[in-house]
């Protein structure tokens, strides 16, 4: 077992954790899953070394990997979340009364683990709203019919071992079929500053753009992922999410979160212009 927790974001940069205790290692049939115990960050859940989860900083993704969308097409129910094995995107989504949950996550010995060392994320295990099957979602979203989903949230982790095909042009063509006329997909957008996640940055607008006509990146801060700063896509047929928001009707569903509110919604669309810059260049 590790005595340190290392991410590794350039040949001569790390982010390194120093834990009071390693809970659990084991490599599944999938990846090398681990969970630690941690002064700064609580809990934190790491996959083939990368980390995922911590508990302090967890509200910051999960709020954005959901609420806006929410506040683009309030009306959303059929929600398929792809990954996303911790439970803390389906706890999110589950603070909508009328929605209905398809969650396909490739690994059942993560949802295992993290209802024993994530519960603050894995609660929303106990709903009867979310069907969980432990399947390759690859594979399910090309059998799935289309026109099925108002929403897709691909919870992956970075494109490489099991969550490479979430970032394949025949995926996100899929996710395009299954999606509804108003429908939405949300995905993992990696991050703009060190080379490598710059790089998948880059193929996965590059790819996302040939297929959906409207194509957006939005921002936050993740203080545990590299450089701090990290992406989600925003792609849809026809709703646009700065000309589609609707502040009004998303805050009368009377949600507290303590990252997402309906002022910095549109700052959140709104890139630096190197990143910009860097799209635009492709
Ligand atoms: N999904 C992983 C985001 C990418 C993290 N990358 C990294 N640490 N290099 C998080 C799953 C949360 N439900």
């Amino acid at each position: 077992m590790n005595s340190i927790i290392q991410e590794d974001y350039a040949a001569d940069v790390s982010f390194i954790i120093r834990p009071k205790k390693h809970l659990h290692s084991e490599r599944s049939s999938f990846q090398q899953i681990d969970f630690y115990q941690t002064e700064t960050f609580g809990t934190v859940f790491t996959l083939d070394g990368l980390i995922m989860v911590t508990q302090k900083d967890e509200f910051a993704y999960h709020d954005m990997i959901c609420h806006p969308a929410f506040a683009v097409r309030p009306e959303i129910k059929k929600v398929l979340i792809i990954g996303g094995g911790d439970g803390g995107t389906a706890r999110e989504v589950l603070r909508y009364p009328n929605v209905e949950i398809d969650m396909i996550e490739i690994d059942q010995r993560v949802v295992d683990l993290c209802q024993q060392y994530l519960p603050q994320t894995a609660q929303s295990y106990q709903s009867n709203r979310l069907n969980l099957q432990c399947r390759d979602g690859l594979a399910y979203v090309a059998e799935t019919a289309s026109n099925t989903y108002d929403l897709i949230l691909v919870d992956s982790t970075d494109p490489i071992g099991p969550g490479e095909g979430l970032f394949s042009t025949e995926f996100y063509r899929d996710c395009y079929r299954c999606l509804n006329e108003n429908g939405i997909l949300i995905n993992q957008h990696e991050s703009p500053y060190y080379a490598a996640n710059r790089r998948e940055m880059i193929r996965a607008h590059q790819k996302i753009t040939a297929i959906f006509p409207i194509a957006e990146i939005y921002q936050f801060h993740m203080p545990t992922y590299p450089s701090g700063h990290w992406l989600f896509g925003f792609a849809a047929k026809q709703v646009h999410p700065v000309s589609d928001f609707k502040p009004a009707e998303w805050q009368k569903f009377g949600l507290k979160t303590d990252y997402y509110n309906t002022d910095l919604h549109i700052g959140a669309f709104m890139l630096p212009t190197y990143i910009r810059e860097v799209l635009e260049n492709a």
